[in-house]
């Protein structure tokens, strides 16, 4: 008896790890915030957090700076942002 009930605990036990509770929404966007953090310090500092933003930033620009000369004119923004305002519409719709 004690042997069974042994056995069974095991059986939860590695069944509960196997079955882990899936991670949510906010835990997945928890992990890739934390995927900043450099110097595994388990905190992102602001300069970890301005890696990411300005890679972000200047991927943005070189997609605005059509003709690649390092400055957005007029006519450069305004055909960003009117792609941009088709892109938004198509998915709200
Ligand atoms: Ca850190
Ligand atoms: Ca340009």
């Amino acid at each position: 008896m004690l042997i069974r009930s042994i056995f069974l605990m095991t059986l939860l036990l590695s069944a509960n790890s196997a079955w882990a509770e899936p991670k949510s929404a906010t835990d997945k966007i928890v992990d890739r915030f934390l995927e900043l953090d450099q110097d595994a310090s388990e905190g992102v500092s602001l300069d970890e957090y301005l890696l990411m933003v300005n890679e972000r930033a200047k991927d943005r620009f070189k997609e605005i700076d059509a003709n690649r000369d390092g400055e957005v004119t007029d006519p450069e923004y305004r055909d960003f942002w009117q792609q941009k305002k088709a892109q938004w519409y198509r998915l709200e719709r």
